[in-house]
C-alpha cells in the first residue's frame, strides 16, 4: 500500500466495557470464550463491499455525500483496485475476519461481457494478494443482477430468454471468481425476480425459470468443484413489488417443490424480515426448524421508514435473538454476521464507517453474552419445556409416536376433566427474566 486511506486509525481494541474511547471495543473481545469457543469464531463477522466501499449517500432526493479520499471518482480499474486496497485496509484494522462482495461492488461493468469479465479478474488479482496479506476471508460472493437496465424485468425471471443467458454468464463468472477466492459461500438474492404487475406477468413461467436457473448453478458448483454453501436471501418487495422469494418460508417452500432444498440454505436479513410483516426471530426460527439457517445480513430497518434503510444494528434485544438462534442451531458453518448495513447519508466522513461497524460488532457480542446468559440460567428454557410437559409421556408421547385416532382420542376426552385453561403462557415472566439478564 502507497499511501494508508485511514492514516489517523490504528487497529481498534478490545478495552472493555469501562473505555469511553470511541475507537475500542466495549463488548467485542475476540478471544474470550463464550460455550467453548472464541466470539471471533461465533460471529465471524462480515463487512459489505458493496455499503461501505460503494455507498455514495444518494437518496431519491439528493446527491451522493460520502467523502471517500481514497475513491478518485472515475468507473476505471485502476481506482477499483485502490478501493479494493484502501477496503483491506480498513477491514484489517477493524478486526473483521470477512467480507462479501457483489461482482459489479468490486470492479466495473464494462462495455461488454467479455470486459466485464476482465475487469472482475483484474480486481479479483488484488483481493487474492490482500487476503494473503491480511488473512480476511470471503464470505460469500454474489452477482448483482438487478443494476443494469437489461435486468429491468427480472433475470432469471425475465420474460426475454436472452436476458437469462446474459444473467446466467454473470453467475457463472461470480460463481468462479467466488471459488477463487476461497468464498466460504454463493449468495443469491432475487433483486427483480418478482413483478411489478400481474397483468403482464406469467408467474408460473417464471418461477420455473428462476429454479432452472437455480439448478444450472448447482450443476455448475459441482463441475469446478466449489464445495462453499449457496444461500438464497429472502426478501418480500424492493425494488419488486412482491418478489417470489419473500420470505423465510416462501423459500423453503420454492425449494422443498422444485427439489432444490439439499442445496441451499438461506441467509436471513432482519430489514428484510420486518419488511415482510414478520420478526427476524420468526425468521430465524422458521429456517432453523428446517435445518436451513445458513448465515445472517446482520442490519435493521427503522420503525417509522417503510424501506430497507440497512442500519447498523445496536438493538440488544434484537441481537439476543439472533444470538439465541445460532446457539441453538449449534453455531454457524459456513455463514456469519455480514453487516448488510450503511451509514446514514449524514455520516460521510470516513471515521464513521469505524463506529458504525464497532458499534455493530459490539451489539452482537454483548447479544452472544446475554444468550449464553440466558441459557446458563436455565429459566427461559425450563419453563418452555415445561409447557410441552404433556407430550413427553401418555397420551401426548402416544400421538407423537402415531398410536391414535380421531376414536381413541375422542374415548379419551369423554373420559378426562375439560383441560380449560391449563398452564399459563407465562409471556410477562418470560420478559422479565430476559431484562434481568440484559
Ligand atoms: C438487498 C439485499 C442485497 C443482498 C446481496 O436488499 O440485501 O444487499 O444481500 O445481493
Ligand atoms: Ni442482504
Ligand atoms: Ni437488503
Amino acid at each position: 500500500m502507497t499511501q494508508s486511506a485511514f492514516p489517523d486509525v490504528s487497529s481498534i481494541r478490545y478495552e472493555g466495557p469501562e473505555s469511553r474511547n470511541p475507537l475500542a471495543f466495549k463488548q467485542y473481545n475476540p478471544e474470550e470464550l463464550i460455550e467453548g469457543r472464541t466470539m471471533r469464531e461465533h460471529l465471524r463477522f462480515s463487512v459489505a463491499y458493496w455499503h461501505t466501499f460503494r455507498a455514495t449517500g444518494t437518496d431519491p432526493f439528493g446527491a451522493g455525500t460520502m467523502i471517500r479520499p481514497w475513491d478518485d471518482g472515475t468507473a476505471s480499474v485502476g481506482n477499483a483496485q485502490a478501493r479494493a486496497r484502501a477496503a483491506f485496509e480498513f477491514i484489517e484494522k477493524l478486526g473483521a475476519p470477512f467480507y462479501a462482495f457483489h461482482d459489479r461492488d468490486v470492479a466495473p461493468e464494462g462495455a461488454t461481457l467479455a470486459e466485464s469479465n476482465r475487469n472482475l479478474d483484474a480486481v479479483v488479482q488484488v483481493l487474492k494478494e490482500e487476503q494473503q496479506r491480511t488473512g480476511i476471508r470471503l464470505l460469500w460472493g454474489t452477482a448483482n443482477l438487478f443494476t443494469n437496465p437489461r435486468f429491468v424485468h427480472g433475470a432469471a425471471t425475465s420474460p426475454n430468454a436472452d436476458v437469462f443467458a446474459c444473467a446466467a454468464a454473470q453467475v457463472k463468472k461470480a460463481i468462479e471468481v467466488t471459488h477463487e477466492l476461497g468464498g466460504a459461500g454463493y449468495t443469491f438474492w432475487g433483486g427483480r425476480e418478482g413483478y411489478s404487475t400481474l397483468w403482464n406477468t406469467d408467474m408460473k413461467r417464471e418461477v420455473e425459470h428462476l429454479a432452472r436457473f437455480l439448478h444450472l448453478a448447482v450443476d455448475y458448483k459441482k463441475q469446478i468443484g466449489f464445495t462453499g454453501a449457496f444461500y438464497i436471501e429472502p426478501k418480500p418487495r424492493e425494488p419488486t413489488k412482491h418478489q417470489y422469494d419473500s420470505d423465510a418460508a416462501a423459500c423453503l417452500n420454492f425449494l422443498r417443490e422444485y427439489d432444490l432444498l439439499p442445496h441451499f440454505k438461506l441467509n436471513l436479513e432482519t430489514n428484510h424480515a420486518t419488511l415482510a410483516g414478520h420478526t427476524m426471530q420468526h425468521e430465524i426460527e422458521v429456517a432453523i426448524s428446517a435445518d436451513a439457517l445458513g448465515s445472517i445480513d446482520a442490519n435493521t430497518g427503522d420503525e417509522l421508514l417503510g424501506w430497507d434503510t440497512d442500519q447498523f444494528p445496536t438493538n440488544l434485544y434484537l441481537t439476543t435473538q439472533v444470538m439465541l438462534g445460532v446457539l441453538k442451531m449449534g453455531g454457524f458453518t459456513t455463514g456469519g454476521l455480514n453487516f448488510d448495513a450503511k451509514v446514514r447519508r449524514e455520516s460521510f466522513e470516513p471515521i464513521d464507517l469505524f463506529h458504525a461497524h464497532i458499534g455493530g460488532m459490539d451489539a452482537f457480542a454483548r447479544g452472544l453474552k446475554i444468550a449464553a446468559a440466558i441459557r446458563a440460567d436455565g429459566r427461559m428454557a425450563g419453563i418452555v419445556k415445561n409447557r410441552y410437559a404433556s407430550w413427553d409421556s401418555g397420551l401426548g408421547a402416544d400421538i407423537e409416536a402415531g398410536k391414535h385416532t380421531l376414536a381413541t382420542l375422542e374415548e379419551h376426552a369423554l373420559s378426562s376433566p375439560d383441560p380449560i385453561q391449563h398452564g399459563s403462557g407465562r409471556q410477562e415472566l418470560l420478559e422479565n427474566i430476559i431484562n434481568e439478564l440484559i
